[in-house]
C-alpha cells in the first residue's frame, strides 16, 4: 500500500482462474436460460392470442390453461449424461430440444389438433419434429401431442432461433400424466402391477375423452 492508496492486488492462482472460468460459464448459462425464457414468452403469447381469437369469433376457448417451465440444470445434466454426452452448453443447445417447455391443456381431443395446426401455420414458426402420442400412445399409456418448434426471438444484440417443446393434451390426459409421473417415481419399479393398473387407467381415461368428444360433436350439430 502506498501514499494512503487502499488498492489491494490479489495474486492470480489456479483456484482464482478456475473460479473466473466458472463464473464466465455461469454467466453464459444464465444468459442462455434468459433466452429460452423469452422464447417461452413468445410462444405463450401466440397461444393466448389464438385462444382469445377463438373465444371472440367462435365463442369457445379451446385452451383450458398453459403451464411452462425451463428444464432444471440437474435434469439437463442427467439427460446429457444418459445420452453419453459431456455436460456443456454446446451439447445442451445442439442436442436437447426440451430446455424450454410449454404444456397446453385443451378441453377436447379435436382442440389439440386445431391448436397444433394454427401454431404450425404461423410464418415465423418452424416445426422441427412432431410426436403424436395420441395416435401412437407410449407403452406406459401416455398420450399427448408433442411438437418441437423453432421461433426467432429478437434480443438487443441480434435475433436468435430458439427451440421450444410444446406438449398439447386434454385435461384428462394431463390428469393421468401428472399422477402417473408421481406414482411411478414413488413406486420405482417395486410393484410391476402398478404399471399395469396405470396403463388400464390411461385406457379408461382415453375412452372418456373420446366419449366427451362425441358428445361435443352431437351438441355442435344441434
Ligand atoms: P419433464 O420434466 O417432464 O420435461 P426428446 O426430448 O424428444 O429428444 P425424449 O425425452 O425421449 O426425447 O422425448 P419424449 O419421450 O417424446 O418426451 C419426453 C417428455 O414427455 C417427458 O419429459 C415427459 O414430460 C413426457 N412423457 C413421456 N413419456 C411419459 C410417460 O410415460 N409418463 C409421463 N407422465 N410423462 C411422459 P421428461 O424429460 O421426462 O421430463
Amino acid at each position: 500500500m502506498q501514499n494512503g492508496s487502499s488498492k489491494t492486488v490479489i495474486p492470480s492462482s489456479p483456484f482464482i482462474e478456475g473460479a473466473e472460468k466458472y463464473f464466465e460459464h455461469f454467466r453464459e448459462f444464465q444468459e442462455l436460460m434468459m433466452r429460452y425464457q423469452c422464447a417461452i414468452l413468445e410462444v405463450e403469447t401466440k397461444l393466448r392470442v389464438l385462444n382469445n381469437d377463438m373465444s371472440v369469433r367462435h365463442n369457445r376457448n379451446p385452451i383450458e390453461f398453459i403451464k411452462s417451465r425451463i428444464k432444471k440444470p440437474i435434469s439437463i445434466a442427467n439427460k446429457l449424461k444418459r445420452r453419453g454426452l459431456d455436460v456443456n452448453i454446446d451439447n445442451m443447445t445442439a442436442c436437447l430440444n426440451d430446455v424450454a417447455g410449454i404444456r397446453v391443456v385443451c378441453s377436447f381431443i379435436d382442440d389439440i389438433y386445431e391448436i397444433a395446426e394454427m401454431l404450425a401455420r404461423q410464418d415465423d414458426i418452424t416445426v422441427i419434429e412432431v410426436k403424436d402420442y395420441i395416435k401412437n400412445p407410449k407403452p406406459t399409456g401416455y398420450r399427448s401431442y408433442h411438437m418441437i418448434i423453432e421461433i426467432p426471438v429478437f434480443f438487443s444484440d441480434n435475433p436468435m432461433n430458439m427451440r421450444v417443446e410444446v406438449q398439447i393434451r386434454t385435461i384428462a390426459m394431463d390428469f393421468w400424466a401428472s399422477l402417473e409421473h408421481d406414482l411411478k417415481y414413488k413406486n420405482d419399479g417395486a410393484d410391476p402391477d402398478i404399471e399395469t393398473e396405470l396403463f388400464e387407467c390411461a385406457k379408461t381415461i382415453n375412452e372418456t375423452d373420446l366419449r366427451m368428444q362425441q358428445i361435443r360433436d352431437k351438441v355442435e350439430k344441434g
